[in-house]
């Protein structure tokens, strides 16, 4: 295997010359320009898109709906991230680190603004003490997860599926590096799955919400094309528990919120109210 590269003693930034992603490979943080983020009637305001950590956020809020807890009402509105939308004044000022999801609670005495998705499902399950267990080795267990997914997901997406799928050219060292580490995260859970109904154990929890955009998708060949490459269906413990939770009709709602890709049917751009989803999928959902 050969390296063509070599770097040079400092690294310099090559401004891009306007291609496709230009408005978002910066090495610097902050806004680019100024635009200030609508707000929509409920306390909730969530300014994403339907990628996997997007996701996450969408489920547990429609989850939290589905079990009753009205306070959960919220506006999601798109953010969208291949135009630069994360370096607008108003989003940076929520997430000061230019990356969706972010949420912003106006039901506090001022506006709470949370970043991070693991951050996110931590408020909100807090918030509405739900699917996060109150305390003991549950709650351990349960938080256990929630941080290796935060922690793993970064060599799937940022890693594996960057070179495999997104990189101008496949190269051999990177794609191999993490295939790897993709499959051996991907057998981690399929033995914990082998086990338990659930990530955290019995109980559906924020675990399984975090993992499943990632892991239970990719399980079900929805990732980067990479299925077959991956073997993906190999790992049937956790395959067996994706497609339980894909039964669940909040996960397919929450799945649909802010994406922007795949059949036009499966994408509701910005929600506003449960109606919303019936003009989209009107049969699909009950
Ligand atoms: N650790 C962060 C990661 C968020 C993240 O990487 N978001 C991506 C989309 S999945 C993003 O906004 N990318 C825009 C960019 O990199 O400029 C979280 O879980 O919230």
């Amino acid at each position: 295997m050969t390296n063509p590269y070599t770097p040079p003693a400092v690294w310099t930034w090559e401004a891009p010359s306007g291609g496709r992603f230009a408005n978002i490979n910066r090495p610097v943080a902050g806004a680019t320009h100024d635009k200030a983020l609508p707000v929509g009637p409920h306390p909730l305001q969530l300014y994403s898109m339907g990628t996997p950590n997007g996701v996450k956020v969408t489920i547990l809020l429609e989850e939290l709906l589905a079990a009753g807890h009205t306070g959960a009402e919220y506006d999601a509105w798109l953010i969208k991230i291949h135009e630069g939308e994360q370096f607008g004044s108003g989003f940076v000022a929520i997430n000061p680190n230019s990356k969706i999801p972010a949420l912003v609670d106006h039901s506090t005495p001022t506006p709470t603004r949370v970043f991070e998705s693991g951050a996110i499902l931590v408020y909100l399950a807090e918030k509405f003490d739900a699917f996060l267990p109150r305390s003991g080795t549950a709650r351990t267990e349960c938080l256990n997860w929630l941080f290796w997914q935060m922690g793993s997901a970064p060599f799937v997406g940022g890693g594996f599926g960057h070179f495999y799928a997104y990189a101008p050219e496949k190269f051999e060292y990177p794609i191999n590096r993490y295939a790897m580490e993709t499959k051996r995260q991907l057998d981690v859970l399929d033995q914990l799955l082998a086990r338990q109904a659930f990530v955290a154990g019995d109980t559906y929890t924020i675990a399984d919400m975090a993992i499943w955009p990632w892991y239970g998708q990719m399980a079900r060949g929805e990732l980067y094309e990479a299925g077959t490459f991956l073997q993906v269906h190999t790992y049937t413990h956790l395959l067996r528990w994706a497609n339980a939770l894909w039964e669940r009709p909040a996960v397919r709602r929450g799945r649909m919120v802010n994406r922007v890709r795949g059949p036009l049917e499966e994408q509701l751009h910005e929600r506003h109210d449960a109606s919303d989803f019936e003009l989209r999928t009107q049969d699909k959902l009950t």
